[in-house]
């Protein structure tokens, strides 16, 4: 047995600056001074924890292992003994206890109808921070916005005398059985919302047939989101794909043998988008620590996101496609396609599918909604005598928050819809319950939706059931929104110093 050391509170207490860095994640003690600069989040940050525990703010935004992947072994010192650690008694602030009493006071999970409930309570509830990250959109949040209204700009022509008695929105999605034609998206760092981060939707996906894809930068492991999954349970990947390929073989090649039923490459990201919300929280909270750091370089204006983005692969093209088939037999399936020249790249590249999206409205902002692609896609893969095909299938998603949104999507050719936000708040607001009532609101809705229009399965769902004219001309009005306009958070402009 190798001897493992064990080290105190104040030995670590004094290494405590640039020249000499220790840290304490989850009972183990790091050694972090050559990684101070490498840090994709900037030094300062660490060294607001030097000689310290930083167990708190490591886990929301870091999965398990990113430190002893990153940190070469012999930089890994040992473990602390916790009863010599002093104990930080932190301080609850103000906000912090307005938050928590509002938390004690949310409405009872009965009351929620839907999903825009769950958005409001989920931002009254969330730190600030969290908040900013999740519902941030990039630059003037027009294409954020755009999700929305596009769904508004197509209307039904539904059918009668069908006899609806008996409905059925159960459908499969690249092979899997599905009890809606609805997944659940991928989205980054859940425990900034919940201290169970995505293994809310794991279990809740569980309960209702539902397939959840992991996100590369979930809170939680990859492993512990498998172990929380049955043994049956079908789950997507999402993919970043890194700068390192090495790195990346491993993870797609570990995600097929522990059952991945399929691959998501995301292909909108090569640099992040400006989310300013994001951006502006990261200004107002980082004063700490600010001598040890004069003259460094800290990317103190880059918000979450951007600040843990970087390991992420610019350069990645159409030419790397052959290595991902190569690498894995997964069905593979790129998401983020805006065009349909795109959408005909990547069925002549032999990929089982596309996601056409703008990734939440976080990324190209002013760039259209999927639903909006959706109808040319389908136009140019026809004229191709490519669709409808066994081997392709097409997803839309973003600002999904009702059946009568999916039910427009698959009438106008696609598979199934892809939902981020709205089972994220349902988790931050309500944990894996929420998200149970979540998917439940769908499935009401549902029943409704398509006893309404004339459709018994989802295979009745036809184009000629929705008027989608007005969908391309981005002039037209709508009516307003209200629930959605109620939650949606007005941009802000710089802040003066307080004086
Ligand atoms: C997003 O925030 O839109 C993501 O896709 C996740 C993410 C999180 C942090 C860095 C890069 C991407």
């Amino acid at each position: 047995m190798s001897d493992i050391r064990v080290l105190t509170g104040p030995e670590v207490a004094a290494h405590a600056n640039r020249e000499s860095c220790w840290i304490i994640v989850h009972d183990k003690v790091y050694d972090v001074t050559d990684f101070l600069d490498e840090h994709p989040g900037g030094s300062k940050i660490i060294l607001k924890y030097a000689g310290k525990d930083a167990t708190e703010a490591y886990e929301p935004i870091h999965p398990p292992d990113a430190i002893t992947t990153n940190l070469p072994p012999e930089k890994h010192l040992g473990v602390i003994d916790a009863s010599t650690v002093a104990k930080v008694v932190k301080e609850v602030t103000e906000e912090e206890k307005r938050r928590l009493a509002l938390m004690d006071a949310r409405p009872p999970l009965d009351n929620v109808i839907n999903m825009h409930d769950f958005e409001v309570v989920a931002k009254t509830v969330l730190p600030e921070k969290a908040w900013a990250y999740y519902s941030s959109g990039s630059d003037d949040e027009i294409t954020l916005r755009e999700n929305r209204t596009a769904y508004q700009r197509v209307w039904f022509r539904p059918r009668i005398l069908r006899d609806v008695s008996s409905v059925d929105w159960s459908t499969t999605i690249l092979g899997q059985k599905s009890s809606l034609p609805v997944y659940i998206s991928a989205t980054a760092l859940g425990k900034l919302g919940h201290p169970d981060g995505e293994l809310c939707l794991t279990r809740a996906a569980a309960q209702h047939g539902v397939i959840q894809m992991i996100a590369t930068l979930a809170s939680c492991s990859f492993d512990d989101i498998v172990d929380a999954a049955t043994p049956e349970q079908p789950l997507f990947l999402q993919l970043y794909v890194n700068r390192d390929r090495e790195i990346t073989r491993k993870y797609v090649q570990h995600a097929e043998a522990r059952g991945v039923k399929a691959l998501f490459i995301t292909v909108d990201a090569p640099q992040l988008g400006r989310r300013e919300k994001d951006m502006r929280m990261k200004f107002v909270d980082d004063g700490a620590g600010a001598e040890v750091q004069k003259g460094q370089d800290v990317k103190k204006d880059q918000g979450v996101a951007r600040a843990i983005s970087s390991f992420i692969d610019p350069s990645l093209s159409w030419k790397d496609i052959p290595w991902f088939q190569s690498i894995t037999k997964m069905p593979i399936i790129l998401k983020g396609i805006a065009t349909a020249e795109d959408a005909v790249l990547a069925f002549e590249a032999g990929v089982q599918g596309i996601v056409l999206s703008n990734h939440g409205g976080r990324q190209l902002d002013t760039a259209r909604s999927g639903l909006e692609i959706l109808v040319e896609v389908i136009a140019a893969l026809k004229a191709r005598g490519y669709y409808p095909s066994p081997k392709f299938e097409i997803f839309v998603d973003g600002g999904v928050r009702r059946a009568s949104d999916v039910l427009k999507a698959l009438a106008l050719g696609a598979t199934a819809v892809g939902v981020g936000r709205p089972f994220l708040y349902a988790f931050c607001a309500y944990g894996q319950a929420g998200v149970e009532k979540a998917i439940q609101i769908f499935k009401d809705e549902f029943e409704m939706n398509m006893r309404l229009l004339g459709a018994r399965t989802i295979d009745e769902l036809v184009p000629e059931m929705v008027d989608a004219s007005t969908l391309t001309s981005h002039t037209v009005l709508v009516p307003s929104d209200n629930l959605f306009n109620a939650t949606y958070q007005p941009l802000v402009v710089a802040k003066f110093r307080e004086s």
